[in-house]
């Protein structure tokens, strides 16, 4: 049967639809996102609850000219499909296809590329002063979800906007849930709203008279002024968003087609900042989604009757094993702490949350908090643990220098996700932290090589003292070990993993199984590789680094991180000042780019950091004058098959 959905000029078309139309094409978009992101992976639960909304917003405006602004983008499916992406929509976040977030490279209709939380007000606001100033006239609407407005910068906006009073609508989608359910004295807040006598008659009543409007089309200007009065009853006095200078209208149905149209239409001519308090059902129209919004907030592969996930493999994640060696260490020690912004699961620390629910804090999406509390904690002779991924730690960045690493605080930083993420693409990659973190006065930086050095690197770490960070990739334990023995952590000190003559190989974290494989694709090629497991990107084993580079006369550093400010910018510094110029030197690392979405193994492949790309790059410093910086451009032609390359983790998605 064809679709409504198939047949339609979009956006623009939805403006000719009716009612019985318009729930037509909800229904067809929520199938298209189940089936879709059955067989890609994605941000289900949080995409189906808005599919309402997404259409009554692009019903009332006129995309893009009309700009809208999703805050992260992992919920726009809708808007994609609703935006002239239905097409392209099976490619979601396939390497090569369309990005599971809001791109501005991808659509005229995405105004800002998002990916991280609390955006969406200040880009809107933005936006809307240089309409004003240019004296131009469209209508600017953000859409943000109640766990996002936990962050700090939702209401830094929400503040400047209410004084300012500049023409724009936000829309708060409350679900009730970030990705877990959402905290703080927010959520209770917006829980009493929901409840409130008053405003549920009032509700009662606005709903009463939106069903008596028997279409939505261009006729909309008697029923508007009935609507005028009755909306009214939704404007509170004395409340939050009131005081802060916004228009609240709501709480809303955010499923009733017709109630959003008319409310944001109302918003729209009533001007000024309004807020539109939508209340949602995340995952709605998937039972299994319903059932548990958490597990299919983020979503690998599954079977859509079951909802079962279609996982790669039975191993442990690394987050995991994380997690259950942070709960083993706190058992010894009353003063661990553990601190996640909004991520228990994601992180491993739910394991911890249940175990020590006293000594847990979940902030929510509130990074600079959670590194400055973190540093209060300390400062008190507690240790905490801060499990943050790495892509997100850098909106702490000033938390880490000023409330952590200047007065020598002993936090311990657990970044996850460093390095490729995979498909959620260069807003979620994380290559920066090693660069960032290293240039910070007193901070360790370690990487471990697999799950047990994991471990051992944070009881490492407990027992240190000042600034620490550990920075792992979004990887799983390995089925079966190559290296059974990790011998103990020694502060600064890296370990020679294999002993060759002709080029060593310094590797970091999760290139150093890669390169033992490049080591054995060489030996096949008559060149004998030393292999180091550097351990430390700070402080650096200088002695052993300068022994094995100076006995090989060749230096190969491979890293998960960018090539600016990583490891290799370390280790050629150190070789530039003590072995005058008689090792050539390569680096293999993130190139200096935004890397694009796609199976991670397929993206490090691509850098050329995988047991064939490390062993090209080594052969090729091998030959005469071929000592260069070697970060390959994502998008190259590879030639050699994807061998070696790390597993991917496809059950979790953050
Ligand atoms: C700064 C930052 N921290 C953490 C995340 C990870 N994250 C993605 S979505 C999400 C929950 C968002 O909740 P909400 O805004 O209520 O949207 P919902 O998914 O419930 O629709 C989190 C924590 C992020 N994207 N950005």
């Amino acid at each position: 049967m064809t679709r409504l959905l198939d047949e339609l000029d979009l956006p623009k078309g939805l403006k000719h639809l009716m009612l019985s139309q318009l729930q037509q094409v909800a229904g067809e978009i929520r199938e298209e996102i189940i089936d879709t992101v059955s067989k890609t992976g994605g941000h289900l639960a949080s995409s189906l609850g808005v599919v309402e909304l997404a259409l009554a917003i692009h019903t009332v405006l006129e995309s893009p000219n009309d700009k809208v602004i999703w805050d992260v983008g992992h919920q726009a499916y809708a808007h994609k499909i609703l935006t002239g992406r239905l097409k392209e929509f099976a490619s979601l976040r396939q390497y090569g296809g369309i990005s599971g977030f809001p791109r501005t490279d991808e659509s005229p209709h995405d105004v800002f590329d998002t990916g991280h939380a609390s955006t969406s007000i200040s880009v809107a606001l933005g936006i809307a002063e240089t309409r004003d100033l240019r004296d131009e006239d469209f209508t600017v609407l953000a859409v943000i979800g109640d766990g996002s407005l936990t962050g700090g910068m939702a209401f830094e906006a929400l503040n400047h906007a209410g004084q300012l009073g500049t023409d724009l609508i936000v829309v708060l989608n409350d679900n009730e849930m970030s990705i877990s359910r959402n905290v703080g004295g927010l959520a209770s807040y917006l829980s009493r709203i929901r409840t409130e006598p008053h405003l549920l008659k009032a509700r009662r009543e606005l709903e009463r008279i939106v069903k008596n409007i028997p279409f939505i089309g261009k006729d909309v200007s008697e029923s508007m002024r009935k609507l005028k009065g009755s909306l009214k009853y939704l404007v509170i006095p004395s409340m939050l968003f009131e005081d802060l200078g916004f228009t609240y209208l709501g709480p809303l149905d955010g499923h009733n087609i017709p109630l959003l149209i008319r409310t944001i239409q109302h918003a729209k001519a009533k001007g000024g900042p309004v807020l539109i308090h939508v209340v949602t059902k995340k995952g709605k129209g998937y039972p299994q989604a319903e059932a548990d919004p958490r597990a299919f907030h983020g979503v690998g592969k599954f079977h859509v009757p079951s909802g079962k996930l279609l996982a790669s493999g039975g191993s442990k994640s690394l987050s995991e094993i994380f997690g259950e060696a942070v709960v083993r260490a706190a058992s010894k020690d009353p003063r661990i702490i553990a601190i996640t912004a909004a991520m228990p699961d994601g992180t491993g620390l739910n394991t911890f949350m249940k175990a020590y629910p006293e000594r847990f804090f979940d902030v929510g999406i509130a990074e600079q908090h959670a590194v400055t509390m973190a540093g209060g904690l300390a400062s008190q002779g507690f240790i905490p643990v801060v499990a943050i991924y790495s892509t997100f730690l850098q909106r702490a960045y000033d938390q880490i220098v000023h409330d952590v690493a200047l007065q020598g605080l002993h936090v311990v930083f657990a970044v996850d996700r460093a390095g490729l993420v995979g498909e959620d693409g260069p807003t979620h990659h994380g290559n920066l932290d090693i660069a960032f973190l290293r240039s910070i006065p007193g901070m360790t930086v370690m990487a471990p090589m697999d799950e047990d050095e994991l471990v051992s690197m944070l009881d490492f770490a407990l027992g240190m003292k000042g600034p620490c960070a550990f920075r792992y990739p979004r990887s799983s334990a390995m089925d079966e070990k190559k290296i059974k023995a990790c011998p103990p952590i020694e502060y600064g000190r890296g370990t020679l993993l294999l002993d060759g003559q002709d080029v060593a190989i310094i590797a970091l974290g999760s290139m150093v199984y890669p390169s033992l494989d490049a080591a054995a694709i060489l030996r096949n090629k008559g060149i004998s590789a030393a292999v180091v497991n550097a351990r430390f990107a700070k402080p650096v084993d200088e002695p052993l680094i300068l022994k094995v580079s100076s006995k090989c006369k060749k230096a190969l550093v491979v890293e998960e991180a960018s090539v600016i400010g990583g490891l290799g910018n370390a280790v050629s510094d150190i070789l530039s000042r003590k072995t005058q110029g008689k090792v050539d030197f390569a680096h293999l690392g993130i190139p200096d780019d935004f890397v694009t979405h796609g199976p991670r193994e397929i993206l490090l492949a691509e850098c050329g950091l995988s047991a064939i790309g490390i062993a090209e790059a080594a052969l090729r410093l091998c030959k005469p004058g071929g000592a260069v910086s070697m970060a390959r451009g994502v998008g190259q032609t590879v030639a050699s098959n994807i061998e070696g390359a790390t597993e991917t983790c496809e059950a979790e998605i953050p």
